[in-house]
């Protein structure tokens, strides 16, 4: 059976310190009302590149004590910063963390060796298990099938979370390595990557769109593929509403018209306006309600 997870958000004070009990709250829904399999601690949609080491530290501890082993957990730990990647490492695994995930060192155009370096050196001496994060679109780093037979050549490394687009590559990762676990983290074209024989998807539209996506997956392996179509089709118009809204604040808009006291978005992120919250109401009652 495919996993879904969602990519946790870090909920924020209006101030942009860390608002504790708005993230307790999203863990708690993705728990109790998603049923989700695990949650991504830390990734983009947490906000993460722009959080101190303690705050990145202090999202880990909050979703691990709140999640309580109700959902798998994975942190990702990346950062163009090493020393702080393996210091977050080491705190997620003795927090009790069974799976890191770590972005490729970004922003210099590092080498394939110094990347290769970067994550052995982030798993030396840590009883863990790692997810490559490929996100070629934001981190500026894209890893040819060769190079991710070199990085998988480590035997911690145990899959990678393939936010990507490029099917090709997707499909010739599936056909190399049937045992490396391939999350995909483009929400949107979930349709498209079902039959290329993914493991899951982490993502961050999933906080509030679990149960349309995994109505896809139960249709997908039904067979259904009108169905998967319909699906698909609902979670695209939604998720392209909450694009056009400023996605991560929107999402956290969405999850406060359910009650979940998600706070805001941290700037340079935009705080919420008043049409950026009428947005949201009208995406709750059309998609979500
Ligand atoms: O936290 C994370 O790292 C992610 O959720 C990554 C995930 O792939 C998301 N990508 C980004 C850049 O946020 C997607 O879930 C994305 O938000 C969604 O497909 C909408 O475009």
């Amino acid at each position: 059976m495919k996993k879904l997870y969602s990519a946790l958000m870090t909920a924020f004070n209006e101030d942009d310190t860390i608002n504790e009990s708005g993230i307790r709250e999203m863990v708690r829904y993705n728990i109790d009302h998603n049923h989700i399999d695990g949650l991504y601690v830390g990734g983009s949609t947490g906000e993460s590149f722009m959080l101190s080491t303690e705050e990145r530290k202090q999202a880990y501890k909050i979703a691990y004590d709140e999640t309580a082993g109700k959902a798998d957990l994975i942190a990702q730990v990346g950062s163009v910063n090493l020393t702080e990647a393996k210091e977050l490492a080491k705190y997620a695994v003795e927090l009790g963390y069974k799976t890191i995930s770590a972005v490729p060192p970004f922003y210099y155009h590092f080498t394939f060796d110094q990347i290769k370096n970067y994550y052995d050196q982030i798993l030396e001496g840590l009883d863990v298990q790692l997810i490559i994060y490929s996100i070629p679109a934001l981190s500026g780093v894209t890893l040819s099938l060769t190079e991710f037979a070199k990085l998988f050549e480590n035997p911690k490394i145990i899959g990678v979370k393939y936010t990507n687009n490029d099917f090709l590559l997707l499909q010739r990762l599936r056909s190399a390595f049937p045992d490396k676990k391939i999350y995909f983290g483009t929400d949107e074209m979930l349709i498209s990557a079902l039959p290329l024989g993914i493991d899951g998807a982490i993502g961050s539209t999933f906080n509030l769109n679990a149960a349309r996506a995994k109505a896809e997956i139960a249709a997908y392996e039904a067979g259904d593929m009108k169905k998967v179509f319909e699906l698909q089709d609902v979670s695209n118009k939604f998720i392209l509403a909450l694009i056009d809204n400023d996605i991560y604040p929107s999402l956290k808009l969405v999850f406060e018209e359910m009650g979940v006291h998600a706070g805001y978005s941290k700037a340079p992120m935009s705080k919420p306006t008043a049409q950026m919250r009428a947005g949201a109401k009208k995406i709750y009652e059309q998609y979500i309600k």
